[in-house]
């Protein structure tokens, strides 16, 4: 089967960027199938002929765009907020990645205006202490409109005179919720008129594409953005975010039947992060969750919101494999782990001296579980050069398979650093 689907198995930030990046190489397609620029994906790779260690910060786009002949496709369960897809799109041109003819995106997809974001911002005001943490960039607002059916999508915008009574229909049912806010409504409709011509050339039918991609045997990748944890039906609701991010959101989001799907691969951070509002039954408050914010770099690349940390959860991560189905998983970001001198893992959630059998889907009993915990060596040396499996100290190994064996998944990629080549292939 040749498509790959890469996802976020706890909160989101895992480090999916990275795995995406080292699996373009080996793709023709790399596509994004749902969420929108609320995503932060972070690739570190080489560039010019010196090869000089270059950050990108992907949003909206497919991180794959990183390798110079893989094509991106933004498909059809994607929210696209169509300044930031060029604005976006600049800054890559800028860093010198060159993206003529090879970004695409689906006809069907969404569209979010700056008056989600504003909308965005305004219903996180009214939900005051009780916010979701929202990036603000107008992902909740726009999925509304879609499910609702009131949303305008990409193909909405090549009939200028429809797509203008549309938007003000839209517009002023926002109005009459929240109350009339700063707009300019026609100066906008002005503006989607001029970016309708640039968005032209890449819009394509996305079902079309996938399926003739397939047909051709081309490699797709998957590109999963946020993750399960912020699944819309399978996450901490309503601390989740609007869209579909678990393996059921690629076959909706890219119109491609499921037998499509070849391997699955499940990004786990080893240990555990969020970033916005709603429960963290392992956060650390204290000491170490600061020490894995301050050696991780834990820090929103959309808003650089500081990230919450805590010990890795295998209760979060059997609920994420029993919904994804992964068939193998990346461990990343095992080096930051280096200077503990022990490292706590959660293995269940006891409530009233009962062990619940799942991750709960009421909050009010996931904020009264107890964590329980086994705790293993730390190995208090640094990983950052080990290149084979073997070069990892053993209590590092024993780690990795305590996490293999709790969750019956390989681990078959495990991440020692943010560089490309900070990747050991664990056969
Ligand atoms: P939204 O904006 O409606 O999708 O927010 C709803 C919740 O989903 C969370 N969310 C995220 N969590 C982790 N990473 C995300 N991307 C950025 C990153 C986040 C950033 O890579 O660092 O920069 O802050 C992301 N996007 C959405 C969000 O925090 C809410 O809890
Ligand atoms: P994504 O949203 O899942 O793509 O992850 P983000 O890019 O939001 O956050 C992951 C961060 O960790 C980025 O800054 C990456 O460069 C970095 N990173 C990825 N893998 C590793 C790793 O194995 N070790 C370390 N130290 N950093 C990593
Ligand atoms: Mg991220």
């Amino acid at each position: 089967m040749s498509t790959t689907v890469v996802l976020g198995a706890q909160w989101g930030d895992e480090g999916k960027g990275k795995l995406v990046d080292i699996l373009s190489a080996d793709a023709d397609v790399c596509a994004r199938c749902a969420g929108g620029n609320n995503a932060g994906h972070t690739i570190v790779a080489p560039m010019g002929p010196d090869c000089v260690p270059t950050t990108f910060a992907f949003h909206l786009l497919p991180s794959g765009l990183v390798n110079p002949h893989t094509v991106g496709l933004i498909g059809s369960g994607v929210v696209v907020h169509a300044p930031s897809f060029f604005a976006e799109l600049d800054a890559l041109e800028e860093q010198g990645l060159a993206c003529a003819g090879r970004l695409f995106v689906s006809d069907r997809a969404h569209l979010v205006f700056d008056f989600h974001q504003i909308v965005d911002g305004l219903k996180e005001a009214e939900l005051g202490g009780k916010s979701i943490g929202t990036t603000k960039r107008g992902i909740g607002p726009a999925y509304s409109s879609k499910a609702s059916r009131s949303g305008l999508r990409v193909h909405h915008l090549f009939d200028h005179a429809a797509f203008a009574a549309k938007f003000r229909k839209l517009v002023e049912g926002r109005f009459k919720r929240y109350g009339t806010f700063e707009y300019d409504t026609e100066g906008e409709i002005a503006r989607y008129k001029l970016l309708a011509e640039r968005l032209r050339p890449h819009v394509v039918d996305a079902v079309v594409y996938m399926n003739a991609a397939l047909a051709e045997g081309k490699r797709v990748l998957v590109e999963g953005a946020n993750a399960l944890m912020l699944d819309i039906d399978y996450g901490t609701y309503p601390f989740v975010t609007s869209s579909s991010t678990g393996i059921g959101g690629v076959c909706t989001g890219l119109g491609i039947p499921p037998r499509a799907i070849g391997t699955t691969i499940g990004v786990v951070k080893a240990y555990t992060t969020r970033v916005g509002g709603g429960p963290f039954p392992t956060e650390q408050l204290n000491d170490i969750g600061v020490h894995l914010q301050d050696v991780g770099s834990e820090y929103g690349v959309t808003t650089g919101r500081p990230r919450r940390c805590g010990w890795l959860d295998l209760v979060v991560l059997r609920h994420s494999c029993a919904i994804n189905g992964y068939d193998a998983l990346n461990l990343t970001k095992l080096d930051v782990l280096d200077a503990l001198e022990e490292i706590k893992v959660a293995v269940k959630y006891v409530v009233d001296g009962e062990e619940l059998p799942s991750f709960p889907a009421n909050l009010d009993i996931l904020a009264r579980v107890e964590v329980i915990y086994e705790t293993l060596p730390g190995w208090r040396t640094s990983i950052a050069s080990a290149r084979t499996y073997d070069d990892l100290p053993d209590n590092c190994r024993t780690y990795v398979e305590f996490v293999e064996r709790a969750l019956g998944v390989p681990v078959e990629w495990i991440g020692v650093g943010p560089e490309r080549e900070a990747m050991i292939r664990k056969a």
